[in-house]
């Protein structure tokens, strides 16, 4: 199918803005990407990226190469205007707050205005709370009421059409679920949602559902909250066979083999800016209805206290121990360490002096730790505890013979 539209805008070029700026510039369309960072402005200019995903590198050089994709920190005018910007936790004190922050949102909505035109399509990829859809619709409303007047005059004869299309790609596998996921889209008007249909047939496998923005909204929001629900389920579990003695990994493995269940893995706790943030902003919505999503996230948020505990019990028993912390990432085969359990740990027992830590991160140079790091032969060979945090193809890989003298706690049961 040919492209609809001819220039896009993505506001916000982290990693969903990007790849989805990316593959529409090797699509054909002529895109442009804003971003408030001049960094990450010049280095996608430069046919770089600022950012870890496989492949990625290779898009953004052919797709600037091509002469299709710029990366600007000023909107222009355009046909589509893509929002992928952050919607995190608003702040009190320096800390987080489990209420939605908007205002990125907001701040990219009134800088796309002054050169939005009659018939341009806005379209939130960010995940929001229910509700942001229409307060796009609102804010261009306020700033430009011109273009909702109806009839207007030529060649704005239609009015600005805004939709919520959520992004769902899994880090590690952004590039192919960007163009393979089945693709949710909801209108502030059945218009506005066939709009964004039709552009993103242009460039998606999937099948595409059309309905309210709210509805886009709330389903996004629900699909991370289904997992972090389920995640806090096998969580749980781990506490519960601990105390009784039963091994949770075969546990699982057996619970499995019914039918119909299908127990997710436990860990050291759930990380990344995705599945730990979405479900507060449902409890923020409906706190005395979300209940099951407020104690999983509970549960979810409390694991790390809990496998920091188990170490300093083991490590008790040592008069100086090494504690060998096996993975800093916030889950397996990526170098993200945003909102990850795995540092929190780490940070957590050398900040206790619980003993001498020494940590080892396969997919990390260490430039955003503030401790070193080791090379997983040392971290091996001068352990007396071996803590694995993430489970990563490396360490699914460890001679398990060489491990016989070291305590082992194994969160994520890859040594079972
Ligand atoms: N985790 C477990 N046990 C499991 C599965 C995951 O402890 O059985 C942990 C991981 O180790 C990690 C955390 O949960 O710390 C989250 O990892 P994930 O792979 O479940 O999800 P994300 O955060 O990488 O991506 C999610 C995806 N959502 C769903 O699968 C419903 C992705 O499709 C979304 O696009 C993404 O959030 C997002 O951006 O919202």
């Amino acid at each position: 199918m040919k492209p609809a539209a001819k220039k896009i805008v993505v506001m916000g070029l982290g990693y969903i803005g990007l790849p989805t700026a990316s593959v529409l510039a090797t699509k054909g369309y002529q895109v442009l990407g804003v971003d408030i960072k001049r960094n990450a402005v010049d280095t996608i200019n430069e046919g770089k990226i600022h950012i870890v995903e496989p492949d990625l590198d290779l898009l953004v050089k052919s797709a600037v190469n091509s002469g299709n994709l710029r990366a600007s920190l000023e909107p222009e005018e355009a046909d589509v205007f893509i929002l992928a910007v952050p919607t995190p936790f608003k702040k009190q004190d320096g800390e987080d707050t489990r209420v939605p922050d908007i205002s990125y949102v907001e701040a990219a909505t009134r800088k796309i205005c002054p050169v939005l035109k009659g018939g341009d399509l806005v379209i939130l990829e960010s995940t929001s709370p229910v509700g942001t859809t229409k307060r796009i619709a609102e804010i261009i409303k306020e700033l430009r009421p011109e273009l909702f007047d109806s009839p207007l005059p030529p060649p704005h004869d239609s009015p600005v059409h805004v939709a919520h299309c959520p992004e769902r790609v899994l880090p590690g596998h952004i590039l192919r679920e960007l163009v393979d996921n089945d693709r949710v889209i909801g209108g502030i008007d059945i218009t506005s949602a066939e709009k964004a249909r039709d552009l993103y047939k242009t460039f998606c496998n999937g099948q595409i559902f059309l309905t309210t923005s709210c509805t886009a909204e709330m389903t996004k929001l629900v699909e991370n909250s289904y997992r972090d629900v389920n995640i806090a389920f096998a969580n749980e579990l781990s506490l519960i066979c601990d105390k009784l003695g039963v091994n949770v990994w075969e546990l699982i493995e057996l619970a499995n083999k019914h039918p119909r269940v299908n127990i997710l893995r436990p860990g050291p706790g759930v990380g990344g800016h995705c599945i730990a943030v979405d479900p507060w902003f449902i409890v923020d919505a409906a706190p005395d209805q979300a209940r099951i999503i407020r104690v999983a996230r509970q549960v979810n948020d409390t694991k790390p206290h809990w496998v920091i505990a188990r170490v300093k019990a083991k490590a008790a028993r040592f008069r100086d121990p090494v504690i060998g912390c096996l993975g800093l990432a916030f889950k397996a085969n990526i170098d993200d360490l945003r909102e990850s359990p795995a540092l929190e740990i780490t940070r957590a027992l050398i900040a206790d002096k619980v003993g001498r830590v020494m940590a080892c991160e396969p997919n990390s140079n260490g430039e955003f730790t503030e401790f070193p790091l080791y090379d997983l032969g040392r971290v091996i060979a001068e352990s007396d505890i071996l803590v694995v945090l993430v489970d990563h193809d490396e360490f699914k890989m460890i001679d398990r013979e060489g491990l016989k003298e070291k305590v082992v706690i194994d969160t994520r049961g890859i040594w079972r």
